[in-house]
């Protein structure tokens, strides 16, 4: 049993809406929380990874599909490190319900949780080892940060972020008019242009012709590094709860190693983490939100002063605040994807800084324009798919939260 994120728009199984689905179906069924990161997880490969979209039933109304991929089962590239941090979301629903301080196999039994403490350990096993393929495969200057070999890889597809590595790749000859998304939302605009398409499907055959090796795209990403720190610290808390100690103590130390690491993408001049190309070395600035995820981390005083000063500057203060680009920044878009618009995942993030924020804004922006994929940060306008699951199981994660005030 799994979850596609839209009938309409991405009819398949992606790996981390599911992770956030879970954190949704958790509200009202741990057990089935756990079925989605379980079905997800039967896509992993030999090599610990995590393909970003497994093709379950075949359909004709997503493109890319298999044959373009070089893959029958899944797509080859991954998506980012969110399930430990999911599992222990869900873990938390789990203790929420039965009033507990913490959680453990009984807890879980309580919330009709078959099989409890086999089937964590199992998940934590195949989280640790989808931690070991980003680690190993993701990080080709051994810089202990985690990079991106596809923009789909980063779930921010046509973010600025991308651009100019995207622009390195030749996509003479690439064709993109298979695509079958433009024509699923209300105006064209709202999704990645015909370019942009033409570099993912260039990338992805050189990932195939690769033997599904990285390719020619590497970019380092600040918000990729924080989101595997984030996760192994979850998988260190959660094995320990479960008396994995030794787990939990290699995902701890890895957890201090690419944070600690991170500062390597810090920029003094810049005053800011930056993305770093692996191939030519260039570094770069961007003015997105992704780039305030190292706030989520125990960071250095000044970087946090800077982060948080440039949260009120650049992101906070238009009508759905938490915009996915500054809206300072020429690059601004409030309508194309993920280059402006806001996404409830990306700003339901930032809770554990922000909760009131966070809250009143999910809360107001659903209530007036319903569970869409993304909005206007401007005008609060629906924006792509309608009916989205993981806009819908991340407010279902705020409402019960807030019901219990933790
Ligand atoms: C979007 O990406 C897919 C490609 O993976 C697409 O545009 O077809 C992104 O928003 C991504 O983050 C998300 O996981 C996926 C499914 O919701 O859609």
């Amino acid at each position: 049993m799994y979850t596609v994120p839209s009938n309409r728009l991405y009819p398949y199984q992606w790996a981390w809406d599911s992770a956030f689905l879970a954190i949704g179906w958790a509200t009202v069924n741990v057990d089935r929380a756990l079925v989605e990161l379980e079905s997800l997880f039967e896509g992993q490969w030999e090599d610990g990874r995590i393909p970003h979209i497994l093709f379950r039933e075949r359909v004709d109304s997503y493109y890319p599909g298999p044959d373009v991929w070089g893959c029958e089962r899944s797509s080859t590239i991954t998506n980012p490190a969110v399930f430990g941090l999911a599992l222990e979301r869900v873990l938390e629903h789990a203790a929420l319900r039965v009033g507990a301080t913490s959680v453990d196999a009984k807890v879980l039994a309580e919330v009709g949780v078959t099989r409890p403490q086999e089937r964590i350990v199992s998940l934590l096993r195949r989280i640790e080892h989808f931690h070991g393929f980003v680690r190993r495969s993701r990080d080709p200057l051994g810089l202990h940060c985690v990079s991106c070999a596809h923009p789909w890889e980063s779930g921010r597809d046509n973010c600025i972020a991308w651009d100019e590595a995207l622009r390195e790749v030749d996509i003479d000859g690439v064709d993109a008019s298979g695509r079958r998304d433009k024509d699923k939302v209300d105006d064209p605009r709202q999704r990645p242009t015909d370019e942009a398409y033409r570099g993912y499907l260039a990338l992805v055959a050189a990932i195939r012709e690769s033997n599904f090796g990285p390719g020619p795209f590497a970019v380092y990403d600040p918000f990729l590094s924080t989101l595997l720190a984030l996760s192994e610290a979850s998988l260190g808390r959660i094995a320990s709860w479960f008396g994995e100690d030794a787990m939990a103590d290699r995902a701890r130390e890895r957890a201090e190693e690419v944070t600690s690491a991170l500062q390597q993408l810090w920029d003094d001049e810049a005053e800011a983490y930056v993305w770093k190309n692996a191939r030519t070395g260039a570094k770069k600035a961007q003015p997105i939100l992704a780039a305030q995820f190292p706030l989520l981390l125990e960071i250095p005083r000044s970087a946090r002063n800077v982060l948080e000063e440039r949260f009120q500057a650049g992101f906070f203060g238009v009508a759905g605040d938490f915009p996915t680009v500054s809206r300072n920044s020429e690059s601004f878009d409030p309508l194309c994807y993920w280059r402006g618009p806001q996404w409830i995942n990306m700003t339901w993030f930032f809770r554990p800084l922000y909760r009131e924020r966070v809250d009143e804004n999910v809360l107001k922006l659903v209530a007036e324009h319903g569970f869409a994929e993304y909005f206007n940060p401007v005008s609060g306008a629906p924006l792509g798919a309608r009916a989205f699951g993981w806009s819908a199981a991340l407010t279902l994660d705020i409402l019960a939260r807030t019901a219990d005030s933790p």
